[in-house]
């Protein structure tokens, strides 16, 4: 199968984790964007959707699916999304489309996350994908500075500017062998907006896309 066809596999499997008549957080990416054309075609209804993008946002109400502010809403029983890496634990690095920050305030929302990913996501140690970080422009060298401290290079995303008017640094060299250590330590450091490290918000299911099927990591 390619990899296209297990993203398209795990978007449907993500459909048994939708509740008619519920609000679900939406995240962002190409297999968020199968899982959003199985719910379309599926037939389920649903109250709406907690979107992670304005990408998402647009394929969704082209499809008829109602869109709700993250404020309109006190919790989400579900959040589907995927990631750039995730380990056997369900820590996971996100953040490659630069949408970590309202990701993580969406997952936060959340009572359960299930990510969605091809098997080539899966890792023993997160930290080969390049870690992003959004950053208070400001901040950007002092933090950079920060990683190196660490052994680890930081590069800023050329060009790219969030949603929040933040900038990302992308993290080459890092083995993050306590996710949520590492998480809470970034977090403190002035100037961090959001880790793409998503250890306290993580999955609590991953439908995983192999050649044999989809597997269920819980
Ligand atoms: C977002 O989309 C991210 O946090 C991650 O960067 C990415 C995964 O996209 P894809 O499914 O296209 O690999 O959820």
């Amino acid at each position: 199968m390619t990899q296209d066809e297990l993203k398209t596999l795990v978007g449907q499997a993500a459909l048994q984790y939708v509740q008619p008549g519920s609000i679900i957080g939406v995240g962002t990416g190409s297999t968020v964007d199968k899982f959003i054309d199985a719910l379309a075609a599926s037939g389920l209804q649903i109250k709406g959707a907690v979107s992670s993008s304005l990408r998402s946002t647009e394929r969704m109400q082209a499809l008829g699916i109602p869109v709700f502010e993250a404020s309109e809403v006190q919790s989400l029983g579900v959040y589907i999304d995927g990631a750039d890496e995730i380990d056997h634990a369900g820590h996971m690095i996100k953040g490659g489309g630069a949408a970590l920050t309202r990701e993580k305030i969406v997952a936060d929302l959340a009572e359960q996350f299930v990510c969605i990913a091809d098997e080539s996501k899966l890792v023993k140690v997160l930290g080969q994908f390049p870690l992003p970080v959004e950053v208070i422009p400001m901040a950007a060298a002092q933090i950079a500075r920060r990683f190196a401290a660490l052994g680890a290079q930081a590069s800023l995303r050329a060009g790219v500017v969030t949603d929040n008017g933040g900038h990302i640094l992308d993290v080459r060299g890092l083995a993050v062998t306590d996710p949520q250590a590492f998480e809470a330590d970034v977090n403190q450091w002035p100037g961090v907006v959001t880790v793409g490290v998503f250890a306290r918000n993580r999955a609590s299911v991953c439908l995983l896309g192999t050649a044999e099927g989809v597997k269920t990591l819980a």
